[in-house]
């Protein structure tokens, strides 16, 4: 790791968002890949940030300043990871699921999506069934990508394609999870068409889900 890298890492941990955006915008200028600085020094930072709070060395208002560092240095990130003239691939309603605020995850999903070329209908935190169900009815779309970060929430993306099938949208969409606790077994248990474990298997799993769905 550069020291540049290693210093956004710990800008993070620290919760200061002004030396955070500060080394990031020198990383970019010396040409430091935005993939570098994102996979190591910012979600590397989230990572040690979960163990601290573990560990009980860190508390929720911690955890939420370094949130707000992360979201601040993603903002700036976004356009160096958007690809310019990407093909429209398909469009995702995603959102976190009900009863789960945890969005970093969710939103580094849908701005790798959305650099890949897929229209993102970004639903938010605790989105319940029925909102899932209404947006894809009112809007449309043709994945629908759940994420959900406690072990407590996760069982509403049963919920949810419960919903689905209710409301006869099931057959209609493909549904994609992820997010730490998840594994590929609870996503194939819950019926969903397919797990990812990081940002990056997102885009691939939605492109072979929306290859699936033509042929
Ligand atoms: Co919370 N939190 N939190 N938290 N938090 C965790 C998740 C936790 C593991 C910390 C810990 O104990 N080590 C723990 C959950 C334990 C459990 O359920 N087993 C926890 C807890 C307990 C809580 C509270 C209950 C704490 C409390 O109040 N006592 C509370 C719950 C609030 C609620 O949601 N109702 C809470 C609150 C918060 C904050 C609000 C302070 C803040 C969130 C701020 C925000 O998101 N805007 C927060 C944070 C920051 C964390 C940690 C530290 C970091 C999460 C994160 O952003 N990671 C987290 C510890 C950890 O994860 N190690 C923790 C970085 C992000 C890039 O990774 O979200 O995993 P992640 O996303 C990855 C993959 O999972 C995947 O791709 C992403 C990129 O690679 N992925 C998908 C995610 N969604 C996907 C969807 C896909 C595909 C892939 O397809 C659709």
């Amino acid at each position: 790791m550069t020291d540049l890298v290693q210093e956004i890492f710990k800008g993070i941990i620290d919760g200061n968002i002004a030396l955070t955006a500060s080394k990031i915008e020198e990383a970019l200028k010396q040409g430091i890949d935005p993939e570098t600085i994102l996979n190591q020094g910012m979600v590397a930072s989230m990572a040690e940030v979960g163990k601290l709070f573990e560990a009980g060395e860190f508390f929720v208002p911690e955890m939420m300043i370094s949130a707000k560092a992360m979201q601040n240095g993603m903002s700036m990130l976004k356009p160096y990871l958007l690809k310019a003239n990407v093909q429209p691939s398909g469009k995702v309603a995603a959102g976190t699921v009900q009863g789960d605020l945890h969005d970093i995850g969710k939103n580094l999903v849908c701005l790798m999506l959305e650099g890949a070329g897929f229209e993102i209908l970004d639903l938010g935190v605790s989105v319940s069934p029925e909102q899932f169900v209404d947006a894809i009815k009112t809007k449309g779309a043709d994945l629908v990508a759940m994420s959900a970060l406690l072990t407590t929430t996760m069982t509403n993306m049963q919920t949810t394609i419960n919903a689905l099938k209710e409301s006869g949208l099931r057959d209609k969409v493909k549904v994609m999870v992820g997010g730490a606790p998840l594994t590929q077994r609870y996503a194939e248990q819950i019926g969903a068409d397919g797990y990812a474990a990081d940002a990056s298997r997102a885009v691939t799993l939605a492109k072979a889900l929306m290859d699936s769905s033509k042929g």
